[in-house]
């Protein structure tokens, strides 16, 4: 049997509920039990699937949890596909992850149609996969990797962020103790699975804790509030602009029905921001009308949740609170040397939660450390009593737009591609309800013109929707230093001039 900590602690919780979605509600002995046949048809005849990864494109239900078990159970590596991703970004996570085996859910089947894989990679559908087996599964140690998870940095392409069992676990402990997780929480999942606040932070900590994980396909602010109304849940986990949207909606109805939205959230006892940074108008609109103050934490994926205000205590506005269990933090200014509190610098993490590596990218991976510290690129000050607040990011080519992290690079990659596109530069505009969106400034070729809806169906099959530009600004010239590099916070400001 799988000696890892997670599964072996699912067995303890039998009969209780486990996850419940638009199918069913299924328990933690149901989980088990298809999560196991899952393992022995990825194995087929194999032993072991010994880090093979095995990448997945299904709905955030009962099938996507037991399948992300059974292919650890299997003793292999999850790489979860972006149900929004085009066709080329999910071509792109199966060849640079070395995926042989992809698994899709016949709804997301045209998802691959215009992908493009190597002659080895085995495509397997559900519910096939999930179908009885019999069969031994091999021991699995802790210390194999067992996720990666694919995200945007200062590089064109995303880089695939792996974690081991330890690390995941550490991360689950960090966080079950600081938000006091018990067998008797409820959550609502909204988020996408092939992030790690959804995975992590809502379904392996409720799994990890004998939970019950309520999941939807997706975020609807109506619906969100509609499962409210039922009171049966204990947590809720959100990025600022889901929190945004709520507060949209619960504005947008009538004084009865919002009195009654108000009132359905009431007894949850967690409400967690994250991902990006929460406005202190968010946090205070949600106060007035939930009565709930929201618990703000930081975070990324290479290093899980790091800072978070308390669970009891004061949770300050603007901060990201205090380092979590068995996390390390600290400041640094660009000589390397650590700051003390009152000093603004870089944040800098250690501990058994932060990832393993950057898949097949030893160089990267060695960069994004210094002696042990894993460098986030993320500037906060720290504040006298420990508290950090956050100020920005060292680079302007990440985007933070509802949570999701995009690369500025990745875009102007695409967009230099377009026939009338001579040079490009993107840039995260601010907005007060996705925190940034995406502005892309043109220069084209003489005589030419493009509108932003043209632009934005040209790239539609080449990026996910949430990264095609949402702002266009045509140029004569791109505005550039003494040293010919592009200025980007002059774009920035030309933006938010042309508002
Ligand atoms: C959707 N759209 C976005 C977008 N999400 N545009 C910009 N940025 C985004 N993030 C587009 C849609 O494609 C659509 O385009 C239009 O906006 C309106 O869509 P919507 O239906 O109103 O939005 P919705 O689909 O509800 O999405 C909102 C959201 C989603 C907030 C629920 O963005 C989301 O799930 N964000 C969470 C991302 C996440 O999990 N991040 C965690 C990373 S881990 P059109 O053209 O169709 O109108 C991490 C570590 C940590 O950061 O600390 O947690
Ligand atoms: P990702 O790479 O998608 O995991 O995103 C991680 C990044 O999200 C961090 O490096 C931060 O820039 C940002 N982030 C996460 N939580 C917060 C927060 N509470 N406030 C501000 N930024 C945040």
């Amino acid at each position: 049997m799988a000696e890892i900590e997670l599964i072996q602690r699912t067995e303890e919780f039998g009969e209780k509920t486990a996850v419940e979605d638009w199918t069913g509600s299924f328990t933690y002995a149901d989980l088990l039990r298809i999560s196991h046949f899952a393992a022995l048809n990825l194995l087929g005849r194999e032993e072991d699937l010994g880090e093979k990864r095995v990448a997945f494109i299904v709905p955030p239900g009962f099938e996507y949890v037991a399948l992300k078990l059974g292919v650890w159970m299997a003793g292999g590596v999850s790489v979860p596909l972006g149900l929004t991703h085009s066709p080329r970004e999910i071509e792109y996570v199966i060849g640079d992850s070395g995926a042989e085996t992809v698994v899709f859910h016949p709804d997301l089947a045209h998802k691959l149609e215009g992908a493009s894989f190597g002659a080895g990679v085995r495509l397997r559908r559900l519910p096939d996969v999930l179908l009885p087996a019999r069969g031994e599964l091999p021991p699995v140690r802790e210390e194999r990797r067992a996720m990666i998870i694919y995200t945007s940095g200062t590089t064109s392409k995303p880089k695939g962020v792996v974690s081991t069992h330890l690390n995941i676990k550490a991360q689950i402990n960090s966080m079950t103790e600081a938000w006091e997780w018990s067998a008797g929480d409820s959550i609502l999942n909204v988020l996408p699975l092939h992030h790690l606040h959804g995975i992590l932070n809502v379904v392996l900590c409720s799994l990890w804790s004998g939970a019950r994980c309520v999941m939807m396909n997706g975020f609807s602010p109506r619906d969100v509030w509609d499962r409210f109304e039922r009171k049966d849940l204990t947590l809720f986990m959100g990025v600022p602009t889901i929190y945004s949207k709520l507060i949209d909606c619960w504005e947008d109805s009538s004084a009865r029905e919002s009195a009654r939205m108000s009132d359905s959230i009431r007894g949850l006892r967690l409400m967690v921001s994250g991902s990006a940074a929460l406005p202190v108008s968010v946090l205070e609109k949600w106060k007035e009308i939930s009565g709930h103050v929201l618990l703000e934490r930081y975070g990324m994926t290479e290093i899980g949740m790091a800072l978070s205000n308390p669970y009891r205590g004061e949770r300050l506005p603007g901060r990201v609170g205090f380092a979590m269990p068995g996390v390390e933090a600290g400041i640094f200014d660009e000589r390397d040397e650590p700051l003390g509190e009152g000093s603004q610098g870089e944040i800098r993490i250690k501990g058994k939660s932060v990832f393993l590596e950057y898949w097949g990218k030893p160089r990267e991976t060695e960069d994004a450390f210094c002696e042990g510290w894993f460098k986030t690129g993320d500037i906060a000050f720290l504040e006298r009593g420990g508290s950090y607040r956050i100020l920005g990011r060292e680079s302007v080519d990440i985007i933070k737009s509802g949570g999701y992290k995009i690369s500025a690079l990745e875009i102007e990659e695409v967009l230099r591609e377009h026939p009338l596109v001579e040079q490009c530069a993107v840039v995260g505009v601010a907005d007060p309800s996705w925190g940034e969106k995406v502005g892309a400034a043109l220069v084209l070729g003489e005589g030419s013109s493009i509108e932003l809806e043209e632009l934005r169906d040209w790239a539609s099959d080449k990026l996910a929707r949430y990264k095609l530009p949402t702002r266009l600004l045509l140029l004569s010239s791109l505005p550039r230093n003494s040293m010919g590099k592009v200025t980007k916070n002059a774009i920035k400001q030309s933006f938010e001039n042309s508002l």
